[in-house]
């Protein structure tokens, strides 16, 4: 079996901008034995087990296979080897556990310094250099997306903050200009945006101890000597449920624990959170992970410029919110609502009174006049923690603009971007609710992304330019997304139509209508006799069942007015603040939302694939080695489920079949130029100019792509072989640029 190490030149490198400055093929590939068979091949697969580990690409795996591509991986994850190329993906394994020195400034320097960062070991630092080099284009600039995919706790966020590090240290201005103010520069700020956003927005759930409950798409912005100037972050969706409702054996958002844990006891008073006094909104307090840091998040808040009063004024208004959950509507425990009420009340800095008013009465309009009606006993539950979701989902909201403020660099000093996409993974959960559909629609997309940019792009290109190509089939989700977010008729649609309907019975009709108006779609499907009604979809990632009770009201999202006027009343400035510059115009008299949770979400999703289609992109598939989140334990039933459900098998199909090595024209004419002198042709350049001239057609076209042509090299590796009287190599190959 020929050596794993081949120092190919990977086709993601040529994406969009063409080939990238540096990054040229070394004259090593393998050579698999013309002699051997098919069986041959397995066999020499098989009984090559040892050198499995070597294999730094998937392409290079023959045959591929799920089984192979598998045991692959399985033989590098126990040589504690985690990134591997599946041609222009990366394949990320989480050790679930620190690995010492992988992610290291010299490590950092390494692959940015290195002529040729692919021949180095397969590292996310590669795809970090790859988009850095990238972005300066070969005609002109163009900007790079680096999209990380996976399941919950696969290790998306990790990697991204990897990549984040990694552009913070070998763009940084300060490398330059040698700043003395630490805290100011602007690498620094763009880095301590992480902490703050996921002290704010991670929480731990079944599936991952720091897992993300909303999507950010970061863009860090480079000058003309791409040199980090800013950043800007956009967020998707905050799963704001989780504030008041905890799903069982999961907690709140880490910022509490922090505080909890954290605070000194002066802090305590001012937040009147004794010690020892129990919050219902706190369950599961006793655990302790590794982000329940709230010194770095209060740090972090320092660099970006939150100056104390602020961050008292945050703290405060997140103390009420956790004193609010105390407050029982239940008249057996009516002595102890004041209490909890009035503390809440404080902490937000309005009357008592008018926030029982608020939580307890409905304001009717008939005509000009108002009519109060007081709340039942759910209501009133519902408004209180309808207030906790609004009030935390503005908060975060400021925070994200105030990162944005202070990081971002005016548009007069950068000139492109490098975007690192980490959304939540998908998720799977016995039962599942709307933010799942949300979630795991958002990963319907990306996926859509990746189909339709390289599986189907792809073969597209290889077709029109030309080459024989029998089409890979690959798993096409966009049937699944039709279902979703279709404009007919779609779950999305039905959902949002009885959620602008506002009927009384609206999860009954929503249901009966599911039924009746997808009844022939192969997507969704329906367990009749199940206690709880539910519907389950057929996601490119498997099979989730999502409950239908409190869909159509958690996608209406409504929000009293009540507590709005209330909270524009704060004496917190920040409070008062947020809510008074919340646009308002979007509401109903009802205060219902004109645009639902769905189509907020949809159209903000749309946004960002406009961007990612005008951008480079970069894969890197993080794969979950285990469900328990054990450090290094590979369980082969689990990965090859993510495997296939991302399609890498057809991946690597489409990047090894067509072009399993890549030769630019200095080394094609090393290898193949004894042709010329042994045969017809005059020269080694009339030799080169024989083959360019039957692809002559394409150039213009195709300037800046590579040229295939595994005919062509198939006599020419005859030739050369005649020539050398040597055993035969088959080579496939394809050719850079001539250059
Ligand atoms: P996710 O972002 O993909 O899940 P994370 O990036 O939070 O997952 O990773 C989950 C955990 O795995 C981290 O907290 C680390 O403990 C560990 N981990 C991941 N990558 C590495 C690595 N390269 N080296 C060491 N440990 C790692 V979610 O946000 O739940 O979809 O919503
Ligand atoms: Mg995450």
């Amino acid at each position: 079996m020929s050596s794993a190490d081949g120092g190919r030149v990977r086709p993601g490198f040529r994406h969009g901008g063409g080939t990238v400055k540096g990054f040229v093929h070394k004259d090593q590939f393998p050579r698999p034995n013309l002699n051997d068979s098919l069986e041959g091949e397995i066999q020499a697969f098989l009984t090559d087990e040892d050198q499995l580990h070597t294999y730094d690409d998937l392409t290079k795996v023959n045959p591929v296979t799920p089984t192979t591509v598998l045991k692959c991986l399985q033989a590098r994850y126990n040589a504690r080897v985690f990134y591997t190329h599946a041609g222009c993906t990366l394949v990320a394994l989480n050790p679930f556990q620190p690995i010492p020195d992988l992610y290291s400034v010299d490590v950092m320097k390494e692959y940015h310094c290195a002529p040729q960062p692919q021949e180095l070991k397969p590292h996310i630092f590669i795809v970090a250099e790859e988009a850095y080099r990238n972005v300066q284009g070969q005609l002109e600039p163009v900007n790079q997306s680096l999209v990380v995919s996976g399941e919950s706790g696969a290790g998306k966020t990790w990697t991204s903050r990897c990549l984040m590090k990694y552009y913070a240290t070998v763009a940084a201005s300060s490398s330059v200009v040698k700043s003395q103010d630490i805290v100011g520069r602007i690498e620094r700020r763009v880095l301590d945006s992480n902490p703050i956003m996921e002290a704010f927005g991670n929480a731990c759930t079944l599936r991952n101890n720091n897992s993300s409950r909303f999507g950010k798409y970061i863009q860090l912005q480079l000058d003309r000597s791409q040199l980090l100037v800013g950043a800007s972050v956009q967020t998707y969706l905050l799963e704001k449920t989780r504030v008041a409702c905890q799903p069982a054996n999961e907690r709140n958002f880490h910022i509490y624990y922090q505080m909890i844990k954290g605070a000194t006891d002066e802090q305590r008073k001012d937040w009147k959170m004794p010690c020892g006094q129990h919050f219902v909104w706190l369950p599961n307090a006793e655990k302790t992970v590794e982000e329940d840091c709230f010194h770095e998040t209060v740090e972090a808040m320092v660099h970006l410029g939150i100056n104390a009063e602020r961050q008292r004024e945050i703290f405060r208004i997140l103390a009420g919110i956790l004193q609010l959950g105390n407050v029982n509507f239940s008249p057996s425990t009516d002595e102890s609502q004041p209490y909890f009420l009035q503390r809440a009340a404080e902490l937000f800095s309005i009357p008592t009174e008018e926030l029982q008013l608020a939580l307890r009465v409905r304001t009717l309009k008939a005509g000009k006049q108002s009519v109060l009606k007081p709340c039942s006993q759910t209501e009133c539950s519902m408004r209180r923690d309808c207030l906790a979701k609004v009030i935390y989902a503005q908060l975060f909201e400021w925070l994200v603009a105030f990162i944005n403020n202070s990081i971002c660099a005016d548009k007069s000093m950068w000139c492109n971007f490098i975007g690192i996409l980490d959304v939540y993974g998908f998720e799977c959960f016995q039962l599942n609710n709307l933010e799942q559909l949300c979630i795991n629609y958002a990963n319907e997309k990306l996926q859509q992304h990746f189909v339709a940019h390289y599986l189907r792009a792809q073969q597209e290109e290889y077709v029109s330019e030309g080459l024989q190509w029998s089409f890979v089939k690959y798993q096409d989700n966009q049937s699944c997304l039709d279902l979703i977010e279709g404009s007919t008729v779609s779950v999305f649609s039905l959902l949002n139509e009885e959620s602008r309907l506002n009927r009384a019975s609206d999860c009954k009709m929503f249901r009966v209508r599911l039924e009746k108006e997808l009844c022939d779609n192969v997507n969704i499907s329906w367990d009749k006799f199940s206690k709880v009604p539910h519907f389950t979809v057929a996601h490119y990632a498997g099979k989730v069942n999502y409950q239908i009770q409190g869909m159509v009201e958690k996608n209406k999202d409504p929000v009293p007015p009540e507590l709005n006027s209330l909270l524009q009343k704060s004496d917190n400035s920040l409070l008062h603040q947020i809510f008074t510059d919340k646009e308002t115009d979007n509401m109903t008299s009802k205060g219902l939302s004109k645009v639902t949770v769905v189509s907020k979400f949809k159209n903000s999703l749309e946004s960002l694939m406009k961007i990612l289609h005008t951008t480079t992109p970069h894969y890197t598939r993080c794969i979950k080695p285990n469900h328990d989140c054990k450090p290094l334990t590979f369980k082969k039933e689990e990965v090859i489920m993510q495997l296939e459900a991302c399609g890498i098998v057809e991946t690597i199909h489409i990047s090894a079949a067509g072009f399993p090595i890549r030769i630019p024209f200095t080394s094609f004419l090393q290898r193949y130029g004894l042709i010329a002198k042994y045969s017809n042709f005059q020269s080694e350049s009339d030799c080169a100019s024989k083959y360019t001239l039957s692809l002559c057609p394409f150039m213009d076209k195709f300037v800046l792509t590579l040229l295939a042509f595994v005919s062509q090299l198939d006599l020419l590796e005859d030739q050369r072989n005649k020539i050398l009287s040597q055993c035969a190599f088959v080579i496939q190959c394809c050719w850079l640029r001539y250059q």
